[in-house]
């Protein structure tokens, strides 16, 4: 099976299993694991943030920075499509008592027009809009990248307004390599920001929260207080620091690919969008229907709505896998147009 279902699926790689099994630990929530310490700090020095935490994933980094944002009651502004608000299961009500208020806006964007429209003024019967939340690359928009003239501006705007910010940046590595910007310049705009290894970076497990020293500190209490705490997680840790040292760069390589196979997809007489980084979005007729057909072919992706489908590039995908999914999507293709 070639399995473009997400960059979530990639087991470690040789290197990445002995860097996991040599790796010193010792018990975490003593803060005494140097494997995790090591990976904290490195991952605080890339986004250039005072510190950093290390949590199960990046649902749970997200949710932190929500909680540490905000307070019960509170707005939490985000775009219509972000993965905070459709995908993290109902966690801001759940675990912050947030009102979540979600803004239309082009292919992921918030715009600081759209933000400020959105901001209520202190009044008794309004809540209290606290925390805006961007997301970079913005997965549900096909991997697109936020330029960082319009996420400083929105993030200014935001500010201004009195707002916190939090960047979900689960693939913020996809948007720095395509663009050839340092991550950190995308943080310096956020007062939170959640990375995640277990994306296109291909370790098995392992998000980070950056911040400010004092944020980070509250973030552990929060962290043991939704259950993940860990004790010795340098066995993963090591995975993840292995991943931020090791494979941001070859992210490049998956966005070839996505090209590739956009190229490929496009030739076979699909609609397909030109790919930004590592997701593919793909027009059919019916998804559903459509990838039980691809899995026969031995194929597996998404769906993203009922007539697109999502193939997302990775670690485990080379050039050979790519050539075989176009193989596979024009003989689909051509078998629909004969019927
Ligand atoms: N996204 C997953 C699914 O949950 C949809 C995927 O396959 O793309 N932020 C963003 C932007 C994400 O794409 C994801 C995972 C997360 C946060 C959550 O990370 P985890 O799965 O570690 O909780």
């Amino acid at each position: 099976m070639i399995d473009l279902r997400s960059d979530t699926v990639t087991r470690p790689t040789e290197a990445m299993r002995r860097a996991m099994a040599g790796a010193p630990v010792g018990d975490d929530v003593f803060g005494e694991d140097p494997t995790v310490n090591r990976l904290e700090e490195y991952v605080a020095e890339l986004l250039g943030k005072e510190a950093a935490i290390y949590c199960p994933s990046g649902t749970m980094t997200n949710q932190i920075g929500l909680y540490l944002g905000t307070n019960r009651g509170d707005e939490v502004i985000l775009h219509e499509a972000a993965h905070i608000f459709n995908y993290e299961a109902g966690a801001p009500a759940l675990l912050s008592g947030v009102q979540v208020r979600p803004l239309s806006g082009e292919r992921g964007v918030v715009s600081p027009e759209a933000l400020r429209a959105a901001v209520r003024p202190e009044n008794v019967h309004f809540p209290r809009p606290k925390l805006l939340c961007l997301e970079n690359t913005h997965n549900v928009a096909g991997g697109r990248i936020l330029p960082l003239e319009g996420f400083a501006a929105v993030a200014a705007e935001a500010r201004t307004l009195g707002l916190k910010v939090h960047l979900d940046g689960a693939r913020l590595f996809n948007a720095a390599v395509a663009t050839s910007t340092p991550a950190r310049e995308w943080c310096e705009h956020a007062d939170t920001v959640s990375v995640c290894s277990s994306k296109g970076l291909g370790a098995p497990v392992g998000s980070l929260l950056a911040g400010d020293e004092e944020t980070i500190r509250e973030a552990r209490r929060a962290r043991k207080a939704f259950g993940g705490g860990m004790r010795q997680a340098g066995v993963i840790a090591a995975a993840s620091l292995y991943a931020f040292e090791h494979h941001i760069e070859r992210l490049a390589e998956d966005h070839e690919r996505a090209k590739k196979l956009a190229a490929g997809l496009d030739r076979a007489g699909y609609r397909v969008e030109e790919p930004e980084t590592n997701i593919v979005l793909v027009e059919v007729r019916e998804a559903e229907e459509f990838l039980r057909a691809l899995a026969r072919e031995g194929v597996l992706a998404t769906p993203r709505s009922e007539s697109t489908i999502r193939l997302v590039t990775h670690l485990d995908v080379g050039d050979g896998e790519i050539d075989a999914v176009v193989e596979a999507a024009s003989r689909l293709n051509s078998a629909a147009l004969e019927r």
